[in-house]
């Protein structure tokens, strides 16, 4: 299987992150993608190759030209108004508020950002940039024959909308890929989401479509984050009625109940037909993750590939999370060899 990877992912790197109410290293690191890399030669997966490029293009597809605007100058209005530590919100737009963008960096990063877990760094737009560009290049070599491709993200994408970032997301690189499948042709996507947390960004971008099928399994909104979107009673809207399938789970899910969800979830997917299957691979849903509280064991990741490659659909696996650094690259590169029936 190709692999696209760029080392422009090292250009995010936060100092620190809110965990529990104590500032500890950040989780969402550059040493995630390299782990995944050196997993990807150790498997001997098959070539690695860097992005072209796209430019905004395809990412205005998606995201609002506001929310894309402050991401490119966010760092420096940052840097001038207070130096150049991580930009974080001190504030988020709460139920009922004016939706109106404020003019100063501190209102700005209340207006665009969900949560402050999620810092932007110098060279954060540089990477998100070169992350949607890893996914869009992951759709051009499917458009080119191929039959599985892993687009190695970060930082990765699906908790970020339209108009707002968070959750380690800036820009969603799946829902990028997956429009970019459309406009290059396909007629039909599904976005298949098995990150332990749910994918409210690309949920609520084709929440009215019926050209994309969004299906997410996911720690219960009761329980974890996103908290506000996620729950089984959310099938879509308008034209998009009985496009979208959440499939929560609850803290301490195994693969006993994993492996109905995920069956449900292909099931959808198949009734579907689609042109093209886009995997948001988070493997946050280990049993040692360290911010995840799911069940799954190592010897779970191959078969989470198997079960996609029975679709027969061409499939971009897009990375999204997963958190336990030493077993990270493993899960993730079995997923990949699971689908290639290694
Ligand atoms: C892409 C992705 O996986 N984003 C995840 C964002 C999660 N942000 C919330 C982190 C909350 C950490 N809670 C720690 C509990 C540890 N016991
Ligand atoms: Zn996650």
């Amino acid at each position: 299987m190709l692999t696209v990877y760029s080392d422009r992912h090292r250009l995010h790197s936060a100092a620190a992150d809110l965990i529990n109410g104590r500032m500890e290293p950040p989780v969402e690191k550059p040493a995630r993608a390299d782990t995944i890399l050196n997993a990807v030669h150790s498997a001997q997966l098959g070539e690695v190759r860097e992005p072209a490029t796209f430019g905004v293009a395809p990412i205005l597809r998606v995201h609002d030209e506001r929310l894309v605007h402050f991401l490119e100058h966010a760092w420096s209005m940052w840097v001038e108004a207070h130096g150049p530590w991580d930009a974080v919100p001190r504030t988020c737009c709460a139920r009922g508020m004016q939706a109106r963008e404020p003019e100063t960096i501190d209102g700005k990063l209340a207006f665009f950002a969900t949560e402050p877990g999620t810092p932007i760094t110098a060279g954060t737009w540089d990477a998100a940039r070169s992350a949607a560009d890893v996914a869009l290049s992951g759709v051009a070599a499917l458009d080119a024959g191929a039959r599985g491709v892993f687009s190695l993200c970060r930082p990765p994408g699906h908790h970020a909308a339209r108009d707002y970032y968070g959750g380690y997301c800036f820009l969603n690189n799946a829902a990028i890929a997956a429009q970019n499948a459309l406009d290059r042709g396909a007629s039909r996507v599904a976005v298949l989401d098995v990150d332990y947390h749910h994918g409210n960004g690309t949920q609520s971008i084709f929440y009215e479509r019926s050209d994309v099928v969004f299906a997410s399994i996911h720690a219960d909104p009761r329980q974890d984050y996103p908290f506000f979107l996620g729950y089984a009673d959310e099938t879509g809207s308008g034209e998009g009625e009985g496009y979208n399938l959440n499939l929560p789970l609850r803290w301490g899910s195994g693969w006993d109940q994993y492996e109905p969800a995920l069956n449900a979830a292909i099931a959808r997917i198949r009734r579907h037909a689609p042109d093209m299957l886009i995997v948001s691979l988070g493997v946050d849903t280990f049993e040692r993750d360290p911010i995840s509280r799911f069940k799954l064991g190592a010897e779970q990741y191959p078969k989470i590939g198997h079960a996609i490659a029975s679709l027969r659909v061409p499939t971009l696996f897009v990375m999204e999370g997963g958190y336990a650094i030493d077993e990270l690259g493993m899960n993730a590169v079995n997923v990949l060899r699971g689908f290639e029936g290694m």
